[in-house]
């Protein structure tokens, strides 16, 4: 936040957001930057949302450096393809993705890391339980805004508090023991740590990730960042890298260079594409 009659940047203002926005369907969200306006010492408003570098819709959230993609080792089992679909949504946004896997004192991750180290990807094993792993992770999201995202239980507030103990988060064992049923984090709140913020998100059930932005079929591909060195080497300039003849994305899959796992996912949501693109043709946007 800039200044604002003598309240500096950085400092908590409650204010009201001008109706302006919603007519406009754009409405403040966390990670916000914003300028606020108080007239005559009127409750103070958000006047003007800054341009987003990025936006998540669900959970709604702005300008995000890195997406934090928690998975747990035991329960609830990693979903591949969606952990695939968060990498891609979160690449296609230019935000870095961060992948953790968690509840490593039950169950070894496997060859999960590896095929996440390969492409690049940050990835860090924790047990949250003793602590054990986590500093890799604090290091990473050091002076970084970033959303830790990932299905119910499987420990995004516990490794939250761990990293950060002040913040007293409810995790699904708290909430038990009170009786207020599983799924306990409803708000998305970015807290400031480490010189940067964080958000702790509520769970999402599979539903919610189908209906999760959804990559155009011809940005698909870009958003698969280890196929990007071998897209130029299709055949076909055009080629989807579904059955084309002399497609390199599927030489580099059958040779093992790409996993297979990770080919399959983007069969998947090339799939889903095709059937949210009829929907539009059909009823419109
Ligand atoms: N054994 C083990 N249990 C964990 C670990 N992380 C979280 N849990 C448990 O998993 C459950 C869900 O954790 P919670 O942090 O609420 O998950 P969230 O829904 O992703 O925020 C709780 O009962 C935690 O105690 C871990 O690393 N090891
Ligand atoms: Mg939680
Ligand atoms: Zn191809």
């Amino acid at each position: 936040m800039d200044a604002f009659n003598g309240v500096m940047s950085g400092s908590v203002v409650k204010c009201a957001a001008r109706g302006i926005f919603r007519s406009r369907g754009i409405s403040p969200s966390a990670g916000d930057r914003v300028c606020v306006e108080s007239a005559d010492g009127s409750e103070p408003v958000i006047a003007e949302i800054h341009e987003r570098k990025n936006y998540l819709v669900r959970p709604p959230l702005a300008n995000l450096d890195t997406i934090v993609l928690v998975n747990s080792t035991a329960e609830p089992a990693v979903n591949r393809f969606i952990l695939d679909k968060l990498i891609a949504i979160a690449d296609s946004k230019n935000i870095e993705p961060v992948v953790v896997f968690t509840k490593i004192d039950l169950e070894a991750a496997g060859e999960l890391p590896d095929i996440y180290k390969s492409i690049g990807i940050s990835v860090c094993t924790v047990d949250n339980m003793t602590g054990e792993g986590t500093d890799s992770v604090r290091e990473l999201i050091k002076g970084k805004t970033s959303a830790f995202i990932g299905n119910s239980g499987v420990g995004k507030s516990s490794l939250l508090n761990v990293l950060y103990p002040d913040l007293g988060l409810d995790t699904a064992h708290i909430s038990r023991k009170l009786g207020r049923g599983r799924h306990t984090t409803r708000q998305v709140e970015l807290y400031k740590k480490d010189g940067g913020y964080i958000a702790d998100t509520p769970g999402f059930s599979t539903v919610d990730t189908e209906r999760y932005v959804r990559i155009p079929k011809d940005q698909l591909s870009g958003a698969f960042r280890e196929f990007r060195e071998c897209v130029g080497e299709c055949r076909f300039a055009n080629c989807a890298h579904i059955k084309e003849t002399g497609c390199a994305v599927r030489r580099a899959v059958d040779e093992g260079k790409i996993a297979r796992s990770r080919y399959n996912s983007y069969l998947r949501m090339f799939e889903e594409a095709g059937k949210i693109n009829d929907w539009d043709n059909k009823y419109g946007k």
